[in-house]
């Protein structure tokens, strides 16, 4: 099958639950073999997009403004874009006090991940809620997400779609906490964004297991946990983050060094609990853009370094640096 096909087949079966994996799969398959494969369930990222600031600050605009937002920028002409950033400034400063400081930045960036997510339920809601009484059940969602595979089962087909919906059925058992099989708003919400609850992440991390070891006995090795991200062409040579990968292996995630992960060092690679998305990316954006270093912004801070905050019509980043590279 190609790539293209496969995408397709994937999107329509098994979107809602899989963007995540599907990412994955897309990316994986597009990438040189010696890239890094980005992992199934890390914690939620602000963005789905590439974190590169060499390359452009699509993921800094998409953290800080939220998806649907950051798209709006990118109509704007550069005038009205940073005059829209200096009102947001002023919303920031929660305490006015002039400011903006790393923990206002950060309340701002969970504000913006909150209601992408927020806003990414109420996108899908319609699709699975097929009687319109404002809940999801089991049963809905199971219709509307492998009604098609279960109607007319494919002969053959490279994914086991038997498989991924009781991996989905497990998944929507836990998120539903009042056991009716029926997902109100939150429990949907932990549904489809598992990484963000608590009370998920046991059956996160079951998943991931499950995804990496391959001889079944519950945990991951070396080997499995490098095969995960890394496939071997031919004579190839081990690029240079393989071997520290491997290095990270028995230094860091093999906490008890039996030479493989469990379920608690597991947790701690996929959600670890001294990361935050959102503090790292209210620090980077701080380190960008204090000039004076003080270790607050403002208001001029920001708006001079406008472009990593949002964008415009015209200021693209990476065509300036396409446009940089041919002349
Ligand atoms: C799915 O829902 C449709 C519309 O409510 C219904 O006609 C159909 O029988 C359902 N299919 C399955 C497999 O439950
Ligand atoms: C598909 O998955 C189901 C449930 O895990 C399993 O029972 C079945 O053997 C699998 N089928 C194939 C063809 O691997
Ligand atoms: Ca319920
Ligand atoms: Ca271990
Ligand atoms: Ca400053």
């Amino acid at each position: 099958m190609r790539t293209g096909e496969r995408r397709a087949v994937y999107v329509r079966m098994v979107r809602p639950v899989f963007v995540f994996l599907i990412l994955a799969v897309v990316v994986s398959s597009s990438s040189k073999p010696t890239e890094r494969k980005s992992r199934v369930h890390h914690e939620e990222p602000l963005s789905a997009l590439e974190h590169d600031d060499q390359k452009n600050f699509d993921y800094d605009h998409e953290a800080f403004l939220g998806q649907e937002e950051a798209k709006t920028f990118e109509q704007l002409t550069p005038e009205e874009s940073q005059r829209r950033l200096g009102i947001i400034v002023d919303k920031i400063d929660t305490n006015r006090d002039g400011f903006v400081s790393e923990e206002e930045l950060k309340a701002w960036i969970k504000n913006a991940q909150r209601k992408h997510i927020s806003g990414s339920v109420e996108h899908q809601w319609k699709d699975f809620d097929l009687n319109g009484d404002g809940r999801i059940s089991w049963e809905e969602y199971k219709n509307v997400t492998y009604g098609s595979y279960l109607d007319d089962p494919p002969k053959e087909s490279e994914y086991n779609y038997t498989h991924m919906m009781l991996r989905d059925e497990r998944r929507f058992r836990v998120a539903d906490r009042n056991g009716d099989l029926i997902a109100d708003k939150q429990e949907f919400t932990a549904f489809l964004h598992p990484e963000e609850h608590e009370y998920m992440k046991d059956v996160v991390v079951q998943e991931t297991i499950e995804d990496i070891d391959k001889n079944g006995d519950g945990f991951i090795d070396l080997k499995e946990y490098i095969g995960d991200m890394y496939i071997s062409e031919n004579g190839e040579k081990e690029p240079e983050w393989v071997a520290t990968e491997r290095q990270q292996f028995s230094e860091f995630r093999d906490k008890n060094k039996d030479g493989k992960m469990d379920k608690e060092e597991t947790m701690d690679w996929i959600l670890p609990s001294d990361y935050d998305h959102a503090e790292a990316e209210a620090r980077h954006l701080l380190h960008e853009s204090d000039a004076n270093q003080d270790g607050k912004l403002s208001k001029k801070e920001i708006l001079d370094k406008h472009e990593v905050f949002v964008g415009s019509q015209v200021t693209d980043f990476g065509e300036a640096l396409l446009r940089h590279d041919e002349f």
